[in-house]
């Protein structure tokens, strides 16, 4: 049956800010005094989904979650009104606080993992949230995160919804962020590639020494099982611990694939030749796999991190083009630009390129595949999707004139002791689930 791919990019939140929480992800880190422009990131990513719009994709919006999170607050021991809470969480930890207040839910590829029906014994698509459980501020995702994957994909004879694995490092998940599927057509089956850090229970599997490795191979096994993956469609491979303590924090900051090309570096994975080897035996596809290895005397781990080359989108156009969707900063370092010009007039089927500038979410270590939760669809099931969440041209207006009227353009460490800033998200977030028609999702009142 003939399938789509739907990228289901994340709105960003009003909250978004820089709070240095994520250690092993360099953006993040080097970017926690810098203040914020909510609307500026907010606007950024709606040019993004509308130009693949306007490319004739189907695009998808996933709405952001409801900040700060006073309930953790309040289980953490502060008490009071919500205000009250604030004011004392901000003079006792104004780190924490930021943490509750942190809009990380717009890295969508971070939200869940997805196997589509052509892979799944049951036939049906399957989505679980990702536990988050390496950091605390994206811990607090999961389960708004499968209640928005429920009001979206809500319908039991073609989506099948998963509760988030257990809430502990053994089982830590990340999401699509390391997970990618080769295929030669989207409604045909896929094999879906599992990329782990590292084995919780395995010690004689190697383990990087600095910084995380956030997703387990526990995790990404149980996720196989509660997907009815069907044996062919699934590959396990380990990522190069070397490179995640360099700040290759998941595998799509060194790696990205779509339909029959594998775009990585050549230090992405653990027994790299080996693994690559697996891969071309366990893909099924009529067309050629191009697996396109990038050497790093041409572009090196480093510049791999600070440009998020490997962070971009891979997409098929309908004129048999595949489109790379790079962050403007690769087309700013020198080394990485070079490699994407010879990329791009080789023989192999990428042949285009387009940058975006993504840089407030960039600044916190999102590049334009963070954002985006790819769903592969046939036509059925792409019918049975909440038609709200489906970008249009009027939708696109519409999304900009609501951030343009609830968002601020800087946010800065003294602006979260304001409880007005609650207010004024939640009041937002309100109006969205109309726009976006997603019932009452989040825990809150007004
Ligand atoms: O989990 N940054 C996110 C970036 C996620 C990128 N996603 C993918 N690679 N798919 C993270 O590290 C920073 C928040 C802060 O520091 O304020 C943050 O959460």
């Amino acid at each position: 049956m003939t399938a789509v791919e739907v990228n289901f990019d994340g709105l960003v939140g009003p909250t978004h800010n820089y709070a240095g929480l994520s250690y092993g992800n360099v953006a993040s880190l080097s970017n926690a005094a810098s203040y914020s422009n909510p609307k500026e990131a907010v606007l950024q990513g709606l040019a993004k989904m509308k130009a693949m719009h306007d490319l004739g994709l189907t695009q998808g919006v996933f709405a952001p979650h409801a900040r700060p999170d006073i309930n953790v607050l309040r289980r953490l021991g502060f008490t009071g009104k919500d205000n009250e809470v604030i004011s004392k969480a901000f003079k006792a930890d104004p780190v924490l606080l930021r943490a509750c207040y942190s809009a990380s839910a717009m890295w969508t590829a971070n939200a869940a993992t997805v196997s589509p029906s052509a892979d799944t014994l049951d036939g049906k698509v399957h989505f679980t949230a990702a536990n988050l459980n390496n950091k605390f501020h994206r811990s607090l995702e999961p389960t708004t995160t499968t209640r928005l994957l429920k009001a979206m994909f809500n319908n039991d004879s073609y989506f099948s919804h998963h509760e988030h694995l257990p809430e502990q490092g053994f089982f830590g998940d990340e999401g699509a962020a390391n997970h990618t599927r080769l295929t030669d057509a989207h409604g045909k089956q896929g094999l879906e590639l599992f990329v782990f850090g590292a084995s919780s229970f395995n010690s004689a599997l190697p383990k990087p020494s600095k910084f995380p490795a956030r997703q387990t191979l526990e995790a990404s096994q149980a996720i196989c099982r509660l997907h009815q993956l069907k044996p062919s469609s699934q590959l396990l491979l380990q990522q190069n611990p070397a490179v995640i303590d360099q700040g290759v924090f998941h595998n799509d900051v060194i790696a990205v694939g779509n339909a029959n090309v594998l775009l990585c570096h050549e230090q992405a994975f653990l027994n790299q030749i080996d693994a690559l080897k697996q891969v071309r035996n366990a893909y099924q596809g009529d067309e050629t796999l191009h697996i396109i290895e990038v050497p790093s005397a041409k572009v090196s781990i480093k510049d791999a991190v600070t440009s998020y080359l490997f962070n971009s989108q891979l997409v098929s156009l309908s004129n048999g083009k595949m489109l790379l969707v790079a962050p403007q900063e690769c087309h700013n370092n020198s080394a990485v630009n070079a490699y994407i010009n010879e990329l791009i007039s080789a023989d192999n089927p990428i042949n285009q390129v387009q940058f975006f500038d993504l840089k407030q979410s960039m600044q916190n270590g999102g590049g334009p595949a963070c954002l985006r939760l790819r769903v592969a669809l046939n036509q059925q099931e792409l019918a049975a999707v909440n038609p709200a969440v489906i970008l249009n041209d009027s939708k696109y207006q519409q999304l900009c004139s609501w951030a343009n009227k609830h968002y601020r353009d800087k946010l800065s460490n003294d602006d979260f002791a304001d409880a007005n800033l609650l207010t004024e998200s939640w009041q937002a977030l309100d109006e969205l689930t109309q726009i976006l028609d997603l019932g009452s999702v989040y825990p809150f009142q007004l």
